[in-house]
């Protein structure tokens, strides 16, 4: 492992480089203060993101298979460039079931990034063969980093290489490891109109304060606020959500009925996990010739149950 200088570290010191199960390289990045978080490159998935305790933050199935080229069930998946099973491919689209490669020499952060992070890129471009299935000639650039506080961000570069202009959606399906769904709320939701997936895509208006939880729940909130917070009040814990291109938010909990008919998720886990994800799915991104799409994830566990208030006034830096 590299050397911490005091106030900046280089990106590749916090770097591990290991192998999965299946022999796919997973990159691990930590931080000098424990913290650590870990991508695959089967899908570009965060696998793992810990505190500096090293408690895991990401909630991953007991019952999750791990054979390429299926998802592994938790962490964080890219779901691109379609979202649901409403389009010509796969559910989620194919990003996340592809092998994405690791980006040797990737541009430095630019200004607007903190200095203190450790970082890695990886990248997905079409086959020949996929592009047969899908013509549309992209580059797709994840930035997975990691501060020195241990939060995690997640940055999707999307860029038309020069084809005929195409579209698409994307979400970050994001699993957050939960002590008890019945211990749950999320703020920041609030008044919002949102399309019911249970429901046919019913369009409906949210009249609670707060997102609580007593049965399945499959939702699209349509131009959520850039933070949205989930609170865990056994855990004392509030995952602040941070979103830059991301216009909604799907909030989703399977439940006990849906659990026992997933083969990849034990019967008893939907108690213990949420799915909160920053997405862009109600309206498609469009990309001419030589454009780009940036959608930006910042991940935070704030160690106290605040109200969503003091987060958002945090968050924009009033104490
Ligand atoms: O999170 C929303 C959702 O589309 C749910 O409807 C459910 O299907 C979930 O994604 C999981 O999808 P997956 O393909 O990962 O099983």
């Amino acid at each position: 492992m590299g050397h911490y200088a005091a106030a900046v570290w280089d990106h590749k010191a916090g770097i591990e480089i290991t192998k999965d199960w299946n022999g796919i390289d997973q990159v691990l990045l930590r931080n000098p203060r424990g913290a650590s978080a870990k991508v695959s490159l089967h899908g570009g998935q965060v696998v793992s993101w810990r505190n500096d305790k090293g408690e895991e933050l990401l909630f991953t199935s007991n019952k999750a298979t791990f054979k390429h080229p299926k998802s592994m069930r938790g962490g964080i998946q890219i779901c691109y460039p379609q979202f649901g099973d409403c389009g010509i491919l796969d559910q989620h689209g194919f990003a996340r079931n592809k092998i994405w490669v690791m980006d040797e020499n990737p541009p430095p952060l630019n200004s607007k990034e903190s200095l203190e992070k450790s970082f890695v890129d990886l990248l997905l471009k079409p086959s020949e063969e996929e592009l047969k299935h899908w013509p549309h000639s992209y580059e797709l650039r994840l930035r997975v980093s990691l501060t020195i506080d241990g939060e995690l961000t997640l940055t999707s570069r999307v860029r038309n290489i020069n084809g005929k202009p195409f579209c698409f959606l994307f979400a970050y399906h994001t699993y957050l490891s939960v002590s008890d769904i019945s211990e749950v709320r999320v703020e920041g939701l609030e008044t919002l109109d949102y399309l019911d997936n249970l429901s046919k895509r019913e369009l409906l208006t949210e009249q609670c304060d707060a997102l609580t939880f007593e049965s399945e729940m499959d939702r699209t909130y349509l131009g959520s606020p850039k933070v949205v917070a989930v609170l865990d009040h056994e855990r004392k814990r509030t995952y602040v959500i941070e979103k830059d291109g991301l216009p909604d938010t799907v909030v989703w909990n399977p439940w006990e009925k849906k659990a026992k008919s997933m083969v990849d998720f034990g019967d008893e886990e939907y108690r213990s996990m949420l799915c909160v994800d920053g997405a862009a799915i109600e309206r498609p991104i469009t990309l001419k010739p030589g454009e780009e799409w940036t959608g930006r994830l910042m991940l935070t566990a704030v160690r106290s149950s605040f109200c969503f208030d003091q987060l958002e006034l945090q968050s924009k830096g009033f104490f």
